[in-house]
């Protein structure tokens, strides 16, 4: 828990959001801002704020959010038609909310180059 960051309070209930998805260690809710008609979240509890700042130790929690993404993306109905996964890390990659979070992206056709990620 960091006391200034926006996705702690999501997940402690001091702000709103529209959540879809929670289990002990993850949230999941929708982007504010959507990229595209599916545009979901997915953040660990944990407060880790970026990919380069995990531990070891967060390796199984990466490797459940996306378990978490495989899930949500079906309750969307986007995995027979496809989806993209995006995490920004640093400012270089557009990172706004530096608490981690995996961008669930889908549909519609996502045309862009895939390295361009977010924005699509
Ligand atoms: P980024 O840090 O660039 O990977 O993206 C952060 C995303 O978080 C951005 O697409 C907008 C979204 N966002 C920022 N503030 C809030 C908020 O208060 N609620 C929700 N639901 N989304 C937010």
């Amino acid at each position: 828990m960091s006391d200034d960051c926006i996705f702690c309070k999501i997940i402690n209930r001091e702000l709103d959001a529209d959540i879809v998805y929670e289990d002990e260690h993850s949230i999941a809710f929708k982007d504010i801002n959507p990229v595209a008609p599916v545009h979901i979240l997915v953040a660990p509890k944990k407060h880790i704020p970026t990919l380069q700042d995990m531990d070891k130790e967060d390796e199984p929690l990466i490797g459940h959010l996306h378990g978490v993404i495989n899930e949500v993306a079906r309750a969307f109905k986007l995995d027979t038609k496809g989806y993209r996964v995006v995490i920004n890390c640093g400012s270089d990659a557009g990172q706004i909310v530096f608490h981690l979070h995996l961008h669930l992206l889908g549909g519609r056709p996502l045309l862009q180059n895939l390295a361009q990620g977010r924005g699509a």
